[in-house]
């Protein structure tokens, strides 16, 4: 049975940044409707799928008004009288509509339009077919991902306070999601005593981490070490550290700069992989900039068997890139995020080429989000190994979290899937 698109609607909501966004909302003909909601990265990759804002004076230039009507006068009448259930088709047409030579008037619609209604079909397509968004992916997925959690906010999520943008958590030996937020919420609250303890804290930072006054990256490792003690856990074997060093942000023609100092290539990985011996840390996510090839090569070769190398900024989401990256043996995973690629579909072939290759999942939201929920979906129906949406507070993060609950409860209770391992150029 085919279920044709009727309507369009697109409107300007809003971010957990304040900022404006796309949403988008698809009619079918059988009454069916899904929403999706593009969110928004704060230290992105400069080969990312553009969003379109408006520029000048108001909000900044980020306003999204010429987005929305774009979506109404160019995306709707495309889509409309396509099969809602046909999303490879929908998907087709927007990164048509986003690309300079093929979009009418010559002007793309941007990502966060078509991340926006990629999501809607996705989700129309799942109300049309009488099933949860999981399972129009896969019928019956057989774990639920490992969460990695935010506790410590940094980088361009925290005015750069430490160079590292993300100290997370990824419970080991938690068994059942439950059991896993269990062990996380714990370390999130003692952390929180471990930093009082220490004075005046700056907030939260953009994920919902705590935004701590650290004298750098050691500094709040060892933070987190004492607040997962303290959890009664043991680091490395209850709790690991996970880290986003989103290194694209500080690397410059020169090198890194880290705290006062500029590092070659080859010293600055020494440095993390120095960090890799000292402390419990599962992923490391962008140790090396989005151009730099050897550095991350030098991370996969370096950082030893226990830390898995994650590519965020240096892939994009993108197939080819994956692809290319695997035989070169400079990540052991990739980082899946729609909106970087523009489409579900565009996703999906990234996570077919990091299968292809055998390298780790991890789907993951962004630092503007919302209250949209398709991550969690996403996450489940592609069997990622892990998924990664920010802190354990702040509505548009525990949205998804509760989510990734409500799945599991649904699947009548999925264990979690395996901890992933490293896997280019360094297994014993
Ligand atoms: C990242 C994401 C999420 P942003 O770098 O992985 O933490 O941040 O959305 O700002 O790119
Ligand atoms: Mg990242």
């Amino acid at each position: 049975m085919t279920d044709p698109i009727t309507a369009l609607r697109a409107r300007r909501v809003w971010d957990s940044r304040g900022v404006p966004t796309v949403e988008i909302e698809l009619t079918a003909a059988s009454g069916a409707r899904g929403r999706g909601i593009a969110p928004a990265g704060a230290s992105t990759g400069r080969r990312e799928a553009l969003e379109l804002r408006d520029g000048g004076d108001v909000l900044g230039g980020r306003d999204v008004s010429m987005a929305v009507r774009l979506a109404e006068e160019i995306v709707a009448p495309a889509l409309v009288g396509l099969d809602v259930r046909d999303q490879e088709a929908i998907d087709d047409i927007l990164a048509r509509l986003d690309s300079v030579d093929e979009s009418p008037r010559g002007r793309p619609v941007g990502g966060n339009t078509t991340t926006a209604a990629s999501l809607a079909a996705l989700h129309a397509a799942a109300a049309s077919r009488g099933v949860p968004a999981w399972a129009v992916l896969d019928p019956s997925p057989h774990a639920i991902p490992r969460p990695q959690i935010q506790i410590l906010g940094g980088g361009a999520h925290a005015a750069h306070r430490t160079a590292v943008q993300d100290f997370m958590v990824m419970p080991l030996s938690a068994v059942t999601i439950q059991d896993a937020f269990l062990h996380v919420a714990e370390v999130y609250r003692t952390v929180g005593e471990v930093l009082a303890g220490r004075g005046p804290r700056r907030g939260v930072a953009d994920e919902g981490g705590h935004w701590p006054e650290v004298s750098g990256t050691e500094d709040a490792l060892d933070v987190l070490i004492e607040g997962i003690e303290r959890a009664g856990l043991e680091p490395g074997v209850d709790m690991a550290i996970s880290l986003d060093i989103a290194a694209t942000q500080f690397a410059g023609p020169d090198g890194y700069h880290v705290q006062g100092r500029t590092l070659r290539t080859a010293e600055w990985i020494a440095e993390l992989h120095r960090l890799c011996e000292k402390y419990p840390i599962a992923t490391l996510e962008d140790p090396a900039g989005e151009d730099d090839l050897e550095g991350m090569q030098l991370a996969v070769a370096n950082t030893g068997e226990r830390t898995t190398v994650v590519g965020d900024d240096f892939l994009v989401t993108d197939a080819h890139r994956i692809a290319f990256s695997a035989g070169e043996q400079a990540v052991d995973a990739v980082l899946i995020k729609v909106n970087q690629v523009g489409t579900v579909t565009g996703a999906a072939r990234a996570v077919a080429a990091a299968r292809a290759h055998h390298l780790g999942v991890i789907v993951s939201a962004r630092s503007g989000e919302s209250e949209d929920v398709s991550v969690a979906h996403l996450a489940v129906g592609w069997g990622a190994d892990i998924v990664k949406v920010g802190s354990i507070t702040r509505g548009e993060r525990t949205a998804k979290w509760n989510e990734l609950i409500r799945i599991d409860d649904a699947l009548g209770g999925l264990g979690l899937a395996a901890t992933v391992r490293p896997i280019a150029g360094k297994q014993a």
